[in-house]
């Protein structure tokens, strides 16, 4: 037996000295280097007394040897439980605690604050930025030689946890052919090769900067020039070196304002690709006046991979996310009966294929609300297909908050503020942002006879919540706005917060 996605992704480019992954600033390291960096480290693993099925967990900055931990993940059969490097100690015992995994992998500063909360028998292991730490002592002292452990197609490649609307996060397996099948959809859909060179500036701790960026470059033998973030001086400096960029909507709104975004500079790309938040219509229709370039939509999840994709030769229609991609279902239904509607009519997005997801990590019972029995999957997202068969996200049935890509679910803030002193109830809303699309803000309650000051509950607030969840205001309300059910009408607070951002 074989190693169902590490052989397709990276086994078969054993001997190639093409470079495959090339570090702003450094050198580049040819996908035969990254192979050998990822069974020394694989041998790492083994050493620790991890076993196939054993979860790594991982919050550390991006690097080449950060991505080699997944590869070295795949070649072990270990699970990948890629982490935000922005959460918080208290965000991440929630995740360590449910996943329990074997090894924790963290930068060395945050070593210290992590002992504490490691599952029992867990070992740490630390890498920072620039590549040094436990880890890569290790690393430096295995042997080169690992036989990749034999795994199929339903044995677990990763576990990455998506925030609940009950603000309790849910770890979504992922199998290897869940990752394959959809690499190989993305590759021949946007016609990947070993030509291209992707700018690669997205985060590795989510679907869209690893799953969908390393795969669809590893399988097609591409390679990445690999930004530590986004930073538009070095976006500019490298996009003539580059034929492809994948982004989320504030790549491109960022790109746009900045004078030195010219035609010349994008004249030899070959695709832009905008996903994980919607892009608004007129920064498509800016894109292209400014370029030439048709920016090509598509649309996915975590629990998923990648669904439905404008395509690559037909037109790339601003503000619809295309079609279904290969091998992909795609179905509305009504939201209370779960009942097929014709196209044309709003309803749930459901999605059914390889793709799909194998469960929540120990939670049967919400899998089984989420994922049908017949494999389709209820998105909680809102669609219409039109006549030309082209999917327009229309909103949303879960409470979720969009902001720069980043998925932010407002009760994992309510019951934050909900527990600070004087606060009797709270709810976080999204309003509309220039930058990053969606801005948290909280309105807050206070409970009898208190008066909490809003700068005073973001200090109590800060510690225990990631900075990209911080509200940008709290606002204190004498009640929230419910009808006539009892039910918070977030409706209201968004307009009345968007009519007053500051
Ligand atoms: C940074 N900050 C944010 C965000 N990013 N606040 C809210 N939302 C954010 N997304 C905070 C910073 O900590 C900072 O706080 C302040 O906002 C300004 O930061 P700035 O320097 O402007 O931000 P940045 O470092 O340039 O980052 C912005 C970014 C980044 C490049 C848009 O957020 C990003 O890379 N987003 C991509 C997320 C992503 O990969 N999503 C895919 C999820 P302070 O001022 O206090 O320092 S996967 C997915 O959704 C599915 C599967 C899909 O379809 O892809
Ligand atoms: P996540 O839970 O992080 O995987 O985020 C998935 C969610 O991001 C989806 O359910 C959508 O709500 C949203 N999303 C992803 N791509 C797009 C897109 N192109 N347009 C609108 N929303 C999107």
């Amino acid at each position: 037996m074989t190693n169902h996605l590490f052989d397709q992704l990276f086994g078969y480019h054993a001997g190639s000295d093409a470079p495959f992954v090339t570090p702003l600033g450094g050198a580049a390291l040819s996908h035969d280097d990254f192979l050998a960096l990822s069974a020394r480290m694989a041998n790492v693993f083994v050493a620790q007394g991890l076993q196939k099925g054993d979860r790594v967990a991982v919050q550390v900055g991006k690097s080449v040897p950060a991505l080699a931990i997944y590869a070295a993940c795949l070649r072990a059969g270990l699970v990948l439980l890629p982490l935000n490097t922005g959460y918080t100690v208290s965000e991440l015992a929630y995740f360590l605690g449910d996943a329990e995994p074997g090894l924790v992998i963290c930068d060395p500063a945050k070593a210290e604050g992590l002992s504490p909360i490691l599952p029992e028998g867990a070992t740490l292991l630390t890498l920072d930025n620039a590549g040094n730490g436990s880890l890569m002592d290790a690393v430096a002292q295995a042997d080169a030689q690992h036989d990749p452990l034999p795994c199929g197609p339903d044995d677990l490649a990763a576990i990455l946890y998506t925030s609940g609307t009950t603000g309790r996060s849910k770890g979504a397996m992922l199998s290897h052919d869940n990752l394959l099948s959809n690499a190989r959809a993305l590759t021949n859909l946007w016609r990947f090769s070993a030509d291209d060179v992707l700018l690669h500036a997205l985060p590795i701790f989510h679907t869209h900067g690893l799953f969908v960026a390393v795969n669809v470059c590893a399988l097609s033998g591409a390679s990445m020039l690999f930004h530590p973030g986004f930073n538009l001086d070095d976006i500019i400096a490298d996009l003539p070196k580059a034929t492809t960029l994948m982004g989320v909507p504030t790549f491109y709104t960022r790109l746009l304002d900045d004078p030195r975004f010219t035609p010349m500079l994008t004249q030899h790309m070959r695709l832009f690709v905008s996903g994980s938040a919607p892009l608004l219509a007129e920064t498509h229709e800016q894109f292209e006046r400014r370029t030439g370039h048709r920016i090509l939509e598509r649309y996915g999840m975590t629990e998923t991979n990648m669904n439905v994709s404008n395509p690559y030769e037909g037109e790339r229609r601003a503000g619809t996310v295309g079609f279904p991609l290969a091998g992909t279902e795609l179905r509305i239904t009504d939201p209370t009966t779960g009942a097929p509607l014709p196209d044309g009519e709003i309803g749930m997005i459901e999605v059914r294929g390889p793709n799909v997801f194998k469960g929540y990590w120990r939670m049967p019972e919400k899998t089984a609300e989420e994922l049908r029995g017949n494999g389709f999957f209820i998105t909680g997202d809102l669609g219409r297909i039109d006549a030309d068969g082209y999917l327009s996200i229309v909103g949303r049935q879960k409470d979720l908050i969009i902001s720069g890509g980043y998925n932010i679910y407002p009760k994992e803030i309510e019951v934050v503020l909900d527990d600070l002193p004087g606060v009797l109830e709270s709810a976080v809303v999204g309003i509309p942002d220039a930058d990053f699309g969606e801005a948290v803000i909280a309105a807050v309650v206070p409970a009898p006879g208190a008066t909490p000051d809003p700068e005073a509950l973001m200090a109590l607030l800060r510690p225990q919540l990631a900075r990209f969840k911080h509200p940008r205001a709290i606002r204190i309300l004498d009640e929230l706005p419910r009808n006539t059910m009892g039910k918070v009408q977030k409706n209201l607070l968004r307009e009345a917060f968007a009519a007053t951002p500051a």
